[in-house]
């Protein structure tokens, strides 16, 4: 009556769906865990808050490690294995360790990440101990860290796959073809959070591309947002204390900050910065009123479009998409807040019907 079951289409990884479009050939060796091929989440109720006609969420949450890191990590791993390398290396705020960590288990070689000492969040760093790499904490912030392993790859045998790695951000700019693959087109404005501008510069390149081709008409917009506290694009030049509770995006020194830069004028587009309050309220409005869990980092992009349309942006008959970049999973201590910062705790009660049915106001 259904029919003789046929082959479910798979999704292959992002080198193998864009493999013409990305710096790779026959010989490379291609290590994935078949990252890419996220949703681009549908938000009206974004949409309406804001003013615009369509807002849709690209949930990177959604790839196998729950960050886009994926995307990056799969070219820069499958490169570094061709290459010869039998470790690799990387400073983190947590999820390109946990990435990193991942693919290096599944190439069968050594990962050494360096985070900055307690401020990477729990789900991450059990991720990276999970993966079996071998994990430092540093007396510093990300950007010492950074410092560290680039100075280590340059002088010891070890690989490194920070976003420095151009094929981390060669990687990344699949997930702007995937967009306008899913759209038909490309947005008006594309809105992101900000840390080392590695996905903003990739997301840019990957509409560049597809503008040359004439798969879009014309670059969108290129919005990136940073935590208050944590915003060198903003006060334009680096931070040396960046401070924020979103930790994923606690960098002071930007490492693609020239590409950055270039990508936001070519799109005539622009950074800003939200505090934390309004990190974590958007955090809230995109678990609560969408269905989409995200990390408090990956609210910064919408809660930045949020501010532009409150402080007098006009979103009216835009097409935005906004990207989320990591699960909410991997620091879900934030949803167990109320907005006052308290505890939540769910009521225990008995086995009693009648008097659940009486504490859940059903009676
Ligand atoms: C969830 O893992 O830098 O602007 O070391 O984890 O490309 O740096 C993470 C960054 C946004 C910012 N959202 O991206 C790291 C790291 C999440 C992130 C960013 C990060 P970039």
């Amino acid at each position: 009556m259904f029919g003789k079951p046929k082959k479910a289409h798979q999704w292959r990884g992002v080198i193998n769906e864009y493999f013409s479009r990305l710096d790779v050939d026959k010989s490379t060796p291609i290590i994935t865990l078949g990252e890419g091929g996220t949703p681009l989440v549908p938000a009206p109720a974004l949409a309406k808050l804001v003013g615009a006609d369509r807002v849709y969420l690209k949930f990177e949450g959604m790839n196998p490690t729950g960050s886009f890191k994926d995307r990056g990590m799969t070219m820069a791993v499958s490169k570094a294995v061709g290459h010869g390398a039998r470790a690799v290396i990387c400073a983190s705020t947590g999820n390109t360790s946990a990435s990193a960590a991942a693919y290096a288990a599944a190439a069968g070689i050594k990962s050494v990440v360096l985070v900055p000492e307690g401020k990477i969040t729990l789900g991450k760093l059990s991720q990276a101990v999970a993966h079996k790499a071998q994990i430092l904490q540093v007396q510093g912030n990300f950007d010492d860290c950074l410092t560290l392993a680039r100075d280590l790859s340059d002088n010891y045998p070890v690989h490194l796959v920070n976003s420095v790695n151009p094929d981390r951000i060669e990687g990344q700019k699949t997930a702007a073809f995937e967009v306008v693959d899913a759209l038909g087109q490309g947005p008006d404005i594309h809105v992101l959070p900000v840390g080392n501008a590695g996905n903003y510069s990739a997301y840019f390149k990957g509409y560049q591309e597809d503008f040359k081709v004439r798969r879009i008409k014309k670059l969108p917009k290129m919005y990136g947002y940073q935590a208050e506290g944590s915003a060198p694009f903003v006060q334009g030049s680096p931070v040396k204390n960046p401070e924020t509770i979103a930790t994923a995006i606690r960098i002071g020194n930007p490492a693609s900050w020239d590409l950055a830069q270039i990508a936001r004028e070519k799109s005539q587009g622009k950074f800003g910065a939200v505090s934390d309050k309004e990190i974590l309220w958007m955090h809230r409005f995109l678990s609560q009123e969408l269905g989409v869990f995200v990390e408090p980092s990956s609210a910064t992009g919408a809660a930045g479009l949020y501010k532009a349309s409150k402080t007098g942006e006009s979103f009216a008959g835009a097409l935005i998409v906004v990207t989320v970049t990591g699960h909410g999973l991997k620091d879900p201590m934030w949803a167990l807040k109320d907005e006052a910062g308290n505890e939540i705790t769910p009521e225990a009660v008995s086995t009693n019907a009648a008097e659940v049915a009486e504490r859940l106001g059903l009676a």
